[in-house]
């Protein structure tokens, strides 16, 4: 008999939504079980990723337009699939990423504007099957998002742009989540950090618990 495959969870959420503070409560608690989480995050996770990254991220390239910015993520996500993500999932190890395709959805669909049928070829075509087993959804109003990042850093080529971007990045990310309630777990972000965690802990616990029973 194979390895079972690993499995892969995804957290998102707009700007200053807490997605580190909860990557590392999800590989404390999953460590506690007994899984060990491969980290890593988009855009990036390869060198190459990387890079693009930091194309997509700096101000370098401030006028790119849409498309580029579309399919610079998912050529970036084809590296990562490619040479991460799906050789660990392959031999049984589980992957937390921090942000997938949701966040092209919400920021190039719901944020730019791309319309979703031509997001969703790039994504038949770069991940094929693969989609994320469960996605924590760290939710909170924009302001207080925003304030938060801002505290920690100077804005990036996205913290840039204008509130009502991402109240339409927040809205599309609910929508997905309502949409498919099996995958998605929406936390209320907003609230005090141990509050948050706690959330957090639980979704995961009952996702393991889900799985071994
Ligand atoms: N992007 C990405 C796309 O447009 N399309 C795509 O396909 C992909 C994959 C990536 C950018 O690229 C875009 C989206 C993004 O704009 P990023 O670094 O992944 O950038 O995302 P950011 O949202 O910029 O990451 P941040 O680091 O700003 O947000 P986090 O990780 O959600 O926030 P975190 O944990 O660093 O927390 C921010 C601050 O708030 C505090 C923390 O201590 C920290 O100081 N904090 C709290 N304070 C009070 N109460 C709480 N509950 C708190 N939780 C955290």
């Amino acid at each position: 008999m194979g390895t079972r495959r690993g499995q892969f969870i995804t957290v998102e959420g707009i700007e200053g939504a807490g997605k580190s503070t909860c990557m590392r409560v999800l590989t404390e608690l999953a460590a506690e079980q007994g899984i060990e989480l491969l980290q890593t995050r988009e855009p990036g996770g390869t060198e190459l990723g990387e890079a693009l990254r930091a194309l997509l991220l700096g101000h370098r390239h401030d006028g790119m337009g849409d498309d580029t910015e579309l399919l610079l993520m998912f050529a970036a996500r084809a590296e990562h699939i490619h040479r991460v993500i799906g050789p660990a999932l392959e031999r049984g190890q589980w992957v937390l990423c921090d942000r997938f395709t949701d966040a092209t959805y919400a920021y190039q669909g719901y944020g730019r504007g791309i319309a979703r049928g031509r997001i969703r070829i790039l994504e038949e075509w770069v991940q094929g099957e693969l989609r994320p087993d469960l996605t924590i959804l760290l939710d909170l109003p924009v302001e207080q998002g925003l304030e938060r990042a801002g505290r920690r850093s100077e804005p990036d080529r996205f913290e840039r742009e204008a509130q009502a971007f991402f109240e339409r990045v927040r809205h599309g990310y609910l929508a997905m989540a309502n949409a498919d309630t099996g995958r998605y777990r929406v936390v209320d972000a907003s609230r005090e950090l141990e509050q948050v965690s706690n959330d957090i802990r639980q979704q995961l616990r009952a996702f393991i618990g889900a799985i071994d029973a």
